[in-house]
This record gives C-alpha cells, sequence and structure tokens, in this order.
C-alpha cells in the first residue's frame, strides 16, 4: 500500500509510523486513520521489528477526530462508518507501540496517545479531551482509559471542563514515561524503543499481554492470565537461552522462538 498520510520508515528493529497532516495539525481523517492502522499492522507482522513508534511533528501529535470530516454526521454514519472500529483496531497490535508525542495531543489524538503501550513526551506537549467545546464527548476511550490513569477527579476535569496536561504534569500523574527536550524527541523515542526491540520477542508480546490484562480483569482473573503467558514461555529457545547466557554471564542471543 502507498500511503499519501503517514509516513513510514524503520531504524534497526524499530518500525516508525509518523502521522502526516501536518496543515490540519494531524487531525484523523478516515485515510490517515485507515493507513495509520494498515501501517502498524505490517509492522506487527514483520518479523525484523520489534517495537513500533507513532510519532507526529513537533507542533502536533494530532489534534483528535476530524472536525470537518465529522461535523455533518449522523449518528448512525458514526455507528456504522470504518472510521468508528478502526480505532479498536490497536488493541490487535502484539507488539509494543510508543507515542512519540510533541506539541498537542487532543481529542482522539490524545485518546489514541493513551491507547498505545507507554508514551514519551517531548517538552512542548499537551494532552487534553476538548470533545466538550465542541458538543460531543471522547468516543475513543478517553473517558474510561484517562479515568483509570488519572483517577475519577482529574478525568472529569479534563472531560467535562477541557483542562490540559503539561508534558511534566503528564509525567508527574503517570500519564507518559518521560519528558524529553523537544529538539531530537524522536531521537530520544527511538532509543527508548531500540532497548526494547532488542529483548526477547515472545516475552516482551507476552508481557504486554498480561500487563493489558490488568485493564480488563479482576485481580484474580488477570493472575490467571499472567500465569497462562509465564508457562508457555519455558518451552522457548529463548528461555533456555535466556537463562544459560545469565549463568555463563554472557550476553543473550535471541532468536524469537
Ligand atoms: N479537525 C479538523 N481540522 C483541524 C483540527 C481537527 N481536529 N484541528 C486543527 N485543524 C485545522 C484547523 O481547522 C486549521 O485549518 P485551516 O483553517 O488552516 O484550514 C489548521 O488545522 C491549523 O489549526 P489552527 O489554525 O486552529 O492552529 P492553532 O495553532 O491556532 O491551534 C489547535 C491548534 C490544535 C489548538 C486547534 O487547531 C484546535 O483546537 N483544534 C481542534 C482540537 C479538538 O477540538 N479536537 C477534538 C476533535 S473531536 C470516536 C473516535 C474518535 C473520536 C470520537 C469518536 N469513535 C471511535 C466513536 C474523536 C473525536 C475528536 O477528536
Amino acid at each position: 500500500m502507498t500511503y499519501r498520510t503517514v509516513l513510514t520508515e524503520t531504524r534497526g528493529r524499530v518500525g516508525i509510523v509518523q502521522l502526516n497532516r501536518p496543515q490540519a495539525m494531524n487531525a484523523f481523517n478516515t485515510a490517515m486513520l485507515t493507513e495509520l492502522f494498515d501501517a502498524l499492522e505490517v509492522f506487527d507482522k514483520d518479523e525484523n521489528i520489534g517495537a513500533i513508534i507513532v510519532t507526529g511533528n513537533e507542533k502536533a501529535f494530532a489534534a483528535g477526530a476530524d472536525i470537518k470530516e465529522m461535523a455533518q454526521a449522523s449518528p448512525f454514519q458514526m455507528i456504522t462508518e470504518a472510521r468508528v472500529e478502526i480505532w479498536d483496531r490497536i488493541r490487535g497490535i502484539k507488539k509494543p507501540v510508543i507515542a512519540a508525542v510533541s506539541g498537542w495531543a487532543l481529542g482522539g489524538g490524545c485518546e489514541f496517545a493513551l491507547s498505545c503501550d507507554m508514551i514519551i513526551a517531548s517538552e512542548s506537549a499537551k494532552f487534553g479531551q476538548p470533545e466538550i467545546t465542541i458538543g460531543v464527548i471522547p468516543g475513543a476511550g478517553g473517558t474510561q482509559r484517562l479515568a483509570r490513569l488519572l483517577g475519577k477527579q482529574l478525568a472529569m476535569e479534563m472531560v467535562i471542563n477541557n483542562r490540559t496536561l503539561t508534558a511534566a504534569e503528564a509525567l508527574h500523574f503517570g500519564l507518559v514515561n518521560r519528558v524529553v527536550p523537544v529538539e531530537g524527541y524522536l531521537d530520544a523515542a527511538v532509543a527508548f524503543a531500540e532497548e526494547i526491540a532488542a529483548r526477547a520477542p515472545l516475552a516482551v508480546r507476552m508481557a504486554k499481554d498480561s500487563v493489558n490484562a490488568a485493564f480488563e480483569t479482576s485481580l484474580t482473573e488477570g493472575l490467571k492470565a499472567e500465569k497462562r503467558n509465564f508457562y508457555p514461555l519455558f518451552s522457548t529457545e529463548d528461555q533456555k537461552e535466556g537463562m544459560q547466557a545469565f549463568i555463563e554471564k554472557r550476553k543473550a542471543d535471541w532468536k524469537g522462538r
């Protein structure tokens, strides 16, 4: 597929998808959503890729869904059109997805970043859910993910009263993993992703699935999910190699099997 609204590149074992509608602050129109998820799924299937970064530009990660495209939609169109269900495809990506956020992450842009597994923010990053200012509410998970991550009070303030969080606040409240200078923010995210991409691939996959289980179920069910992911790793070559390498005081050579 040739992309018009995203750019892709690989650096070592890291796949990068860059949102590329700078004239519209990277607002998600149907074309960009389709291409973004296609690119993510291509990297997810590529065994030479160990981690994926989604980024925008220095000024805007993404300013949300494309308001101009959505403005005249009927409820029926909102429910049935591909652009709605497409957002859920992020949950099917098995490899770690890291959002490298600089500038605005608003509405669906904030929600997409929250759907990723980790966030590296530049010092200029700003997170917010301004849907209330255009007469609606978040529809891609913002009310749920923010409430789980930040607690009820701050989530309420963001969703009901358009409170935005600076990068420093987002770090303070645990919404992002690191805050880095604007200049070179993508390089910093790549360095972060490279470390993950160099780890044992099957263990990374099981680790991601296990942590995500914590958001889906009770503690009892979550602990069962962790065990279901833990035991099969003892059937992998990488488990034998990892433990033997520790014993022999050498670096493990991962095979991904
Ligand atoms: N949609 C369309 N165009 C946008 C846009 C957006 N979200 N955000 C910015 N643009 C366009 C502007 O219209 C302008 O275009 P021209 O006038 O030049 O043609 C251009 O980008 C530059 O924007 P500004 O001139 O406004 O730039 P500023 O630096 O002054 O301000 C800003 C930047 C990001 C603060 C501002 O543009 C802004 O407030 N943008 C709107 C932010 C917003 O309200 N976002 C929430 C959108 S609603 C769902 C899934 C997802 C969603 C809902 C349901 N389901 C699965 C059910 C998501 C909904 C949303 O995200």
